[in-house]
């Protein structure tokens, strides 16, 4: 089994620091944290961007600085998302032009809570070529069943190169739950080679995250997905929450991948990182 890549997502789509003062507000805080992350164990480093007010946005001219900062004091891979609830997808699809090493895809429009989370299929498969252009690895996010297949198709297209980083998301209201039995089923239907973790938000979070490292997946953690240690007991800062997870693939007898071996495994263009 290949060592795990762990992934700090550090800020969200939706969570703020109202909702738990450790996350990071600023593009320095963010930078810090992404530090602790990568001294804790994360080699992946997945960012929704603040402003140096705390409001989240998607401005490029953040974006260069937000990746220019976490480069400058670590050498965690950069992964900026494309996603968001509250901008247009042409705004989001400008993130790549950062030239993070990695960039999220969201492969379909869907239901996100309470809103709508749109990602109109012409628009996301300009981005997944404008990414093979630029040399940003897609990680491909996938919600639901439907949202692999559109994967593949993208694949078929030559839109989506191997070997393939994916992220099966549970938890989400409007898209798949928390379900072992949906995760094997999912893992079956990749190509072979394909890096693939679980994404699980909120209750779903540490019982599919160790499910998905026990069946030799990569493992992502941070307050984009949880803001509690445990029942009642707010995560103190995202580092807290790596080195939780690290433990749990230690007691696994897993040993967390370096940014060497993510490069190389994921194939990402040594230009982008650090
Ligand atoms: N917020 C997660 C449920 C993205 O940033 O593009 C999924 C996610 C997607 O991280
Ligand atoms: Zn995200």
């Amino acid at each position: 089994m290949p060592n795990p890549i762990i992934t700090a997502a550090l800020t969200g789509p939706v969570a703020t620091k109202a909702d738990n003062p450790g996350m990071p507000g600023t593009v320095a805080e963010i930078a810090a944290d992404a530090k602790a992350a990568y001294d804790a164990g994360a080699a992946v480093i997945h960012i929704h961007l603040r402003d140096d007010e705390g409001s989240m946005t998607v401005d490029l001219d953040v974006a260069r600085r937000t990746v220019e900062a976490v480069r400058a004091v670590c050498p965690g891979i950069v992964q900026l998302s494309t996603g968001g609830l509250a901008f247009t997808y042409e705004d989001r699809m400008r993130m790549v032009e950062a030239k993070p090493a990695m960039a999220t895809l969201n492969p379909c429009t869907m239901t996100f809570g309470a809103a709508e989370f749109r990602n109109p299929p012409k628009q996301m498969m300009e981005l997944a070529a404008r990414m093979i252009e630029l040399g940003v690895k897609p990680e491909v996010e996938v919600y639901d069943t439907g949202h692999l297949e559109m994967m593949l198709y993208l694949v078929h297209k030559g839109l989506l190169v191997e070997p393939l980083q994916v992220s099966f998301v549970m938890g989400v209201r409007g898209g798949m739950k928390g379900d072992p039995t949906l995760l094997a089923y999912l893992v079956r239907e990749l190509p072979e080679g394909t890096s693939w973790q679980v994404i699980a938000v909120a209750k779903a979070n540490l019982p599919m995250t160790t499910i998905g490292l026990a069946m030799g997946g990569n493992a992502r953690t941070g307050m984009e997905d949880t803001l509690t240690l445990e029942k009642g007991v707010p995560a103190a800062s995202n580092a807290q929450l790596v080195e939780r997870l690290v433990r749990i693939a230690r007691s696994l007898q897993q040993e967390p991948a370096g940014v060497a071996e993510v490069v190389e495994r994921l194939k990402l263009s040594a230009e982008l990182v650090g």
